[in-house]
């Protein structure tokens, strides 16, 4: 495969952006390669500047669940360019876009729009301590709810495949007020959330894990966090930014019948482009300026591109059993995977909620944090390179999700199969 033109755009990134990339899991150190630069996608595919063509299994981390350059969407986004692409005042479209998003969410009555799923997690949390007058944040290990500050401890995502501890810059007068305990433990969870010396504002949790490699609740798991915060008083938040509209065009709460305080969304609302929301009940909503005292602000905020981008992904989803045809094909591919795993690997763990998974190359069951590191990230890398050069897009991580989307031919997961079968080949020897 040809990747000049990938390669000197990459040494001439670097001397202008740090690492060449504008985040970090992007730059593909931890699975041992250069990036691919990305000139354009169509359907499932995408291809690099110099005209290699792969099947995308990252979807830009979630966004693409219709595939890229869905018509319906591209529609909407020149049609709304047509009016203009910022106004810093209200818009049509940001009222069309909340009452799709809290039609879908019964446990969302008020919505506010952001412009990354960061923004979203952080608002939601200044709110939560604002609303309960309380300090500490209860986080999951191996979790990742976006680079704000109160997040960086134990967080998922690139900062476990970077392997970094936490963050220089991060003050540790903020992350005192970060406790961050293992995900699926009951028992902790309850002991933690009971301490009363303790100031418990928030938990904030990623129902499914998707930044630890794809980890799903255990059983009860998320009852008893609902149980318990509404017995003591302490707001919910469930990050749906990677599973909603993804799990189910309810999102995780939906699937698994959970009601939180507050969501907060991102990727698939957005069709692509840049956008992120917080949303819950009424009660909490209206704290936020200016109905209340809780300051949030944007300026791109409700940006009316996203917002037609969001509201036609999010009407196309409403297609009736979209979800069935697409976790189907889902369900396929990874029974085939893990076939495939069983028959040439002495060690691999295959998770998925619906439409993304991880492949783990590691002993089951990774129910946790300190199960997903069990997983051979090396060997993960070998892989990822094969899959790279035949043509298959992963995500540079073994720690992150693989997307399926409706535009996922049978022929690309046929061709993504055989890929694999040739790659588990080589590692087994
Ligand atoms: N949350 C995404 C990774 N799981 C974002 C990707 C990134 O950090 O660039």
């Amino acid at each position: 495969m040809n990747t000049t033109k990938s390669e000197s755009l990459f040494a001439e990134a670097q001397l202008h952006i740090p690492g060449g990339v504008n985040s970090p899991v992007r730059a593909c150190k931890s699975v041992g390669c250069d990036p691919r630069f990305i000139q354009r996608a169509a359907g499932s595919k995408i291809y690099d500047v110099d005209g290699n063509e792969y099947i995308d299994f990252v979807c830009s981390w979630g966004p693409m669940i219709l595939g890229h350059n869905y018509p319906a969407i591209m529609e909407a986004i020149k049609e709304a360019m047509e009016d203009g692409t910022s106004f810093g005042a209200p818009c049509a479209r940001e009222v069309e876009l909340a009452k799709l998003v809290t039609e879908a969410l019964p446990s969302v009555d008020m919505v506010r729009f952001v412009s990354s799923g960061t923004e979203a997690t952080m608002s939601a949390v200044r709110l939560a301590r604002g609303y309960t007058n309380r300090k500490v944040i209860i986080k999951f290990d191996g979790c990742y709810h976006g680079h704000a500050d109160s997040f960086l401890v134990k967080a998922g995502s690139g900062v476990i495949t970077l392997g970094i501890p936490g963050s220089p810059g991060v003050p540790d007068d903020i992350v005192k007020n970060t406790v961050s305990i293992p995900y699926n433990n009951e028992e902790i969870l309850e002991k933690t959330l009971r301490d009363d010396s303790l100031d418990i504002a928030c938990v904030i949790v990623e129902p499914v894990a998707g930044n630890m490699g794809v980890v799903p609740p255990a059983s009860g798991f998320l009852q008893k966090l609902r149980d318990l915060t509404s017995e003591l008083g302490i707001v919910l938040i469930f990050d749906e930014v990677i599973t909603g509209f993804r799990v189910s065009y309810g999102g995780a709460q939906q699937k698994f019948g959970i009601n939180p305080d507050l969501t907060c969304l991102g990727k698939i609302i957005g069709g692509g482009l840049p956008v992120g929301a917080y949303g819950g009940k009424k009660e909490i909503m209206s704290m936020i300026s200016p109905e209340g005292p809780v300051y949030q602000a944007g300026t791109l905020s409700g940006n009316p591109l996203a917002m037609a981008a969001g509201s036609a992904t999010l009407k196309a989803l409403k297609e009736p059993g979209f979800y069935e045809k697409l976790d189907k094909k889902a369900a396929d591919f990874a029974a085939s995977l893990e076939s495939l795993a069983a028959k040439y690997l002495d060690e691999a763990t295959l998770n998925r909620q619906g439409s993304v998974m991880t492949a783990f190359f590691g002993k089951g069951p990774i129910t946790d944090f300190e199960s997903a590191m069990n997983a051979d990230a090396d060997k993960y890398g070998q892989f990822y390179r094969d899959m790279l050069n035949q043509g298959i897009y992963l995500a540079p991580s073994q720690f992150e999700g693989m997307f399926i989307s409706a535009a996922h031919s049978e022929d690309d997961l046929a061709r993504a199969l055989e890929m694999t079968e040739w790659s588990f080949k080589k590692l087994q020897n």
